[in-house]
């Protein structure tokens, strides 16, 4: 049997893109299953985001569990956080352990 079925979360993004980047690293900490949807590096030919999210920057996730659609990283950071984190963010606990410098 195959396992055919489409992650629930898709992700729209560029390569070497920070802002990009910062949603990988948070998807990968959570352990989410994605499908990620790399865009034209030209923004005028981002048709595909912009029909998705009414906007042509990325990141853009669009999430089938919960049925939102996020633009900018910070709110899809927050959005990932208090949807699938457990309180605490990552990088904050990352940042706060163990460092006394
Ligand atoms: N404030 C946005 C900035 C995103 C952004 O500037 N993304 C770049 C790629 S790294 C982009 O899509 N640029 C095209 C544009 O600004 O129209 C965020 O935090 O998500």
């Amino acid at each position: 049997m195959s396992e055919t079925a489409d992650p629930p979360i898709t992700f729209y993004r560029l390569q070497g893109c920070p802002y990009c980047e910062r949603v990988t690293r948070l998807l990968n900490e959570y352990g989410l299953e994605y499908r990620s949807r790399f865009v034209e590096p030209m923004h005028s030919e981002r048709n595909v985001v912009k029909r998705v999210a009414g906007v042509r920057t990325v990141p853009v996730v669009v999430d089938d569990n919960t049925g939102v659609t996020m633009a900018e990283s910070a709110n899809i950071v927050d959005y990932l956080e208090s949807t699938y984190g457990e309180g605490e963010r990552p990088d904050a606990a990352a940042a706060g352990a163990g460092g006394d410098d």
